[in-house]
């Protein structure tokens, strides 16, 4: 460089560059963006929930505070003596059997669509495990972190037979009963208004009053998302006078979400989810779970902690697959045993067929 003036003024703009990028990054969540009318961006006091461990919070209460649906069959459903089953369920009961060798360590928390966030975002509960949409304003606005999807969906619309409608571009001028609180509000305003179709919506912030305004004939669809559609129908009054529609008008991928901040809890959330869908992959199933215990198979060995030391590593013991696996199965166990064929759902496996198997179920390795 001759000039050392100049060479001065570069040396200058390079380091201030240079400690711009340094910078730690930090989301806007104020002001720039716009959020969407269901969600309510993160406060500073849920940020400081946030903080700390929450493994060890949850380990000291003795118990997992998980939060649900207020009664979704095959996804977060409770009966007349308050016993939860469905996928949800199932993948909070994992987690305890993770943490304390024990799936009844957990309490559910049924929770609305309108409330979850703020339940999550208070510390109320330890994760939302609700049918919930991974969106990218739900991740990035709201203080979130979303660990992975436990259930491919995509919203549709279910009409009375005897409309004669068979295709949702038929349902111009119609009247659609849904939630408030979701992305099915959402999408189903934009599949009217990118077709240039007029419609009316009635949104219910319950779901059960949502599809009682629907069966008493004050809307002439309801949507949501299919697997919803296909568990909401067995409380109609005369489920078999309905039908679904063919489209699928999004995509909806449902999966747990944590409070951001908390890396470690967000791995053993994450790593679980991984741990059900690698488990179905190397046939590791809750019968055969002690036999498999002594497989010669690096992968099933590194899976069940007789190689490596993963579990040890977000803090919980060697051994947490065995014990997930053998509390609640593998992924494809809990996918059957809910919502599966011999259900009352009856839902194929399609999206969520393992991805060698037709599907696009993948997770990451342990290794
Ligand atoms: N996946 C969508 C919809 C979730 C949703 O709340 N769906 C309703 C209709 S199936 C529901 O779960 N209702 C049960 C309840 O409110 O407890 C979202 O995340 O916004």
């Amino acid at each position: 460089m001759k000039n050392p003036l100049v060479a001065l003024i570069l040396g200058i703009l390079i380091g201030v560059g240079g400690l711009y990028f340094m910078l730690p990054y930090e989301p806007a969540t104020r002001g720039a963006r716009e959020i969407q009318p269901e969600a309510a961006p993160v406060t500073e006091g849920a940020q400081r929930v946030a903080a700390g461990s929450t493994l060890q919070r949850v380990k000291r209460r003795g118990f997992l505070q998980c939060g649900v649906s207020q009664g979704l069959p095959g996804f977060s459903n409770p009966d007349d003596r308050g016993n939860w089953t469905g996928i949800d369920v199932d993948y909070c009961r994992a987690l305890a059997a993770a943490i304390f060798d024990d799936p009844a360590k957990v309490r559910f928390r049924p929770l609305s669509a309108k409330d979850r966030f703020t339940a999550l975002q208070s510390g109320e509960i330890d994760i939302l495990s609700r049918n919930t949409t991974w969106t990218m304003s739900r991740d990035t606005q709201l203080g979130f972190d979303f660990v992975g999807v436990i259930y491919y969906d995509g919203q549709a619309f279910m009409v009375r037979k005897a409309s004669g409608i068979t295709s949702a571009v038929q349902l111009a001028g119609a009247t659609i009963c849904t939630q408030t609180g979701t992305t099915t509000e959402l999408n189903v305003a934009d599949f009217f208004r990118g077709r240039g179709l007029s419609y009316q919506v009635l949104s219910y912030e319950k779901n059960d009053e949502a599809i009682s305004a629907y069966d008493q004939g004050r809307c002439d669809g309801y949507t949501t998302d299919a697997s919803g559609l296909y568990a909401e129908r067995l409380k109609m009054k005369n489920p078999d006078e309905n039908i679904v529609l063919p489209e699928i008008i999004s995509k909806e991928p449902l999966g747990p979400a944590v409070r951001q901040g908390d890396p470690q809890w967000a791995d053993i959330a994450r790593w679980t989810l991984n741990a059900l869908v690698n488990a179905e992959e190397l046939d590791i199933t809750s019968k055969n779970i002690d036999e498999m215990l002594a497989s010669e198979n690096p992968l099933v060995r590194r899976l069940l902690g007789d190689e490596g030391a993963y579990g040890q590593a977000v803090g919980l013991e060697g051994d947490w697959v065995a014990r997930i696996v053998r509390a609640v199965g593998n992924y494809g166990e809990i996918f059957e045993r809910n919502v599966g064929a011999e259900t009352p759902l009856g839902i194929k496996r399609g999206l969520n067929a393992l991805w060698n198997d037709g599907g696009i179920m993948y997770a990451p390795p342990i290794r």
